[in-house]
């Protein structure tokens, strides 16, 4: 699989704003070091870093709702959602691919800087989760709504339902029901859940995170991203982190919680993700999930550094902010594919 990590990588050349990008094609070859590279801005705010290849397009919303004005939750919040209506992104949203009995079924939360927090989980119909989260988080007493429930809910609110299964998704269920072998394999190939965090210009941290799930999970799965404390979490006073990955995984680890817990002991955002991705490695060395368990983190902290870790190789996100605009980096990480 490590030839998989070649893909567009735009830059900024030169000054600020997204009028200045330039796309240019690189290989982004990574030295397999095993060691944690230090990814760190110069403390300048705002920044935004999100998960995966199509965390690019979802930086570039953000980045634009934060210059107009908006707020970090506003931002992450508009960002996620360039993921969940591009149905071309099979694992979020609109197009993702569905449960094992074809249904398309939605996880998604969203936190701000005073801990508020609402999230979704096993929604369907709905394009858009990490807006009904929001809705949850601020016209409600709670802090998750599921199924049923859930979409009554987003239904009160003004969404409209509809048909999120898109064609090609239901040929590849259709495909996948021939075998129907569940190796939930979670890479740069087939892009991922967006988890994206965001620190504003005032300092205030805010994240979100939205998917579809492991496909072809069993009908009324749940995995981490709508969990707060797995998928996602942040505390103001010390930074912000999020996961990708195996779902179970991260929900036995406490995966995000933890990663902030490390930064509260002061390492960095890059240490702290590569702390829990051991931890979760060690656990997981002798279990079934570890034949084709993949986790990753992304971090920030409040003095604007960031970074991120995952257990095989093959794990990108996107980071933008004001020093070196919107661009994509690698992941350290702890084994190839073909080691055990
Ligand atoms: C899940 N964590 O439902 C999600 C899937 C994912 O990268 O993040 N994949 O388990």
């Amino acid at each position: 699989m490590t030839n998989r990590r070649n893909f567009i990588k735009k830059t900024a050349l030169g000054t600020i704003g997204f009028s200045s990008l330039i796309a240019c094609k690189q290989d982004t070859k990574q030295a397999h070091d095993h060691s944690v590279t230090a990814h760190q801005n110069t403390g300048l705010k705002p920044l935004i870093i999100s998960t995966w290849k199509h965390g690019f397009s979802a930086n570039e919303a953000a980045w634009e709702t934060l210059i107009n004005g908006g707020s970090g939750i506003d931002a992450v919040e508009s960002g996620v959602m360039v993921s969940e209506g591009d149905p071309n992104e099979r694992s979020v949203g609109y197009g993702g691919l569905p449960d094992r009995e074809g249904k398309v079924t939605l996880d998604a939360c969203i936190m701000d800087h005073n801990s508020n927090c609402g999230s979704v989980s096993f929604l369907q119909g709905i394009k858009h989760p990490i807006a009904v989260a929001r809705k949850v988080m601020e016209d409600t007493p709670h802090v998750m709504l599921t199924g049923e429930g859930a979409l009554k809910f987003a239904l009160s609110k003004g969404f409209k339902e509809e048909n999120l299964l898109t064609p090609e998704s239901e040929k590849d269920w259709k495909k996948w029901l021939e075998k129907s072998n569940y190796e939930p394999i979670i890479n740069i190939e087939n892009h991922d859940t967006i988890s994206m965090l965001a620190l504003d210009e005032n300092g205030n941290l805010s994240g979100a995170c939205t998917t579809s799930g492991a496909a072809w999970k069993m009908h009324g799965r749940v995995g981490d991203s709508p969990i707060i404390g797995a998928g996602l979490f942040l505390d103001n006073a010390v930074g912000a982190a999020a996961a990708t990955g195996l779902g179970e995984a991260v929900i036995r680890t406490a995966g995000s919680a933890m990663v902030v817990e490390q930064m509260r002991m002061g390492k960095s955002p890059a240490e702290a993700c590569k702390t829990i991705v051991e931890r979760i490695y060690n656990i997981h060395k002798d279990h079934k999930d570890m034949a084709y368990l993949q986790v990753g983190f992304i971090a920030i902290n409040k003095q604007g550094q960031y970074g991120g870790y995952s257990l095989r190789s093959g794990f990108d996100f996107a980071v933008c902010d004001n020093t070196k605009g919107n661009r994509m980096e690698n992941a350290s990480f702890k084994m190839e594919w073909n080691e055990n």
